[in-house]
């Protein structure tokens, strides 16, 4: 799943799809789609389009402006290349701008917790991937130092059962979930090394498991490293959460994580 990030303020490629507006920010519908195009050549078979930054600390959006920053960049990319498009957003309104546009997956950070959102999905046929995060952007990291979880895989674990229960009651089938334990939200680096570690007990939930590493301070903390140049750590990580039954990778660097689901495929079948 590659990661198009059309927000000025992500950590990572924050402000690289900017184009010049007057005093505000205005996305450079090209430049995303060429990311898209680029990420497909490269091997994605998703494409995950947000306009809310997750950063930690990140304050949030409007819906109009999260809105005027996604929906053109999906539109063009169902209008331009043969891939699922992902909405990465909390907003009910959003989702269902997404579905309509050409969305096929409803990534949530928020698993569904805004009010309105199990709705806009459950009325749609748009597949959803649940994840786990403890606070709120704006806040998660502050204290995670702080943060407490009496054990955090099987919290974390408990919180993903719940959230996969509550949404097949709701009458969103189970075939249509993807969840994710949500490393880097509201954990330090140990938990997020915990969670990892103990990936394959997630598959217990028989729900395909999404993971996001790429790039993370659980990467640079380990490393050293600053964030363009973690590449090499977040394979790692990822060849670790591969060899742990994860499915779908959501990175930035498509090509060399490629590269790493075709040596644990290789690996898995010798
Ligand atoms: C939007 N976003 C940022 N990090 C993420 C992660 O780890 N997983 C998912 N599903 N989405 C993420």
């Amino acid at each position: 799943m590659g990661i198009v990030n059309a927000t000025p303020d992500s950590f990572s490629d924050g402000a690289e799809l900017q184009t010049l507006g007057a005093n505000s920010f205005k996305i450079d519908i090209d430049k995303a789609l060429s990311r898209a195009e680029a990420m497909v050549a490269d091997g994605a078979t998703f494409i995950d389009v947000g306009g809310e930054s997750t950063r930690p600390g990140a304050a949030r959006v409007t819906e109009q402006e999260e809105l005027d920053r996604v929906i053109p960049i999906i539109e063009a990319i169902r209008l331009r290349l043969d891939v699922c498009i992902s909405a990465d957003t909390s907003s009910p309104r959003v989702m269902e701008a997404a579905i309509n546009s050409g969305a096929e997956l409803i990534n949530d950070v928020r698993a569904l917790l805004t009010p309105g959102a199990m709705e806009a999905v459950k009325a749609s046929k748009a597949a959803v991937c649940l994840m786990h995060m403890q606070g709120t952007p704006s806040s998660m990291q502050e204290n995670a130092s702080q943060t407490s979880y009496g054990s955090v895989v099987e919290e974390v674990y408990d919180f993903l059962r719940e959230r996969v229960e509550h949404c097949s009651s709701q009458g969103i089938e189970r075939s249509r979930l993807l969840i994710d334990p949500g490393f880097g939200f509201g954990k330090t680096v140990r938990h997020n090394y915990l969670l990892l570690k103990r990936l394959a007990y997630f598959s217990e939930l028989e729900i395909p498991i999404l993971i996001g590493v790429s790039r993370k301070s659980m990467i640079g903390e380990v490393t050293g490293r600053v964030v363009d140049q973690r590449l090499a750590g977040s394979v790692a990580a990822t060849t670790l959460a591969l060899a742990s039954g994860a499915m779908i990778i959501r990175t930035h660097d498509v090509a060399a994580t490629m590269d790493a689901i075709r040596v644990n495929s290789a690996y898995s079948s010798a």
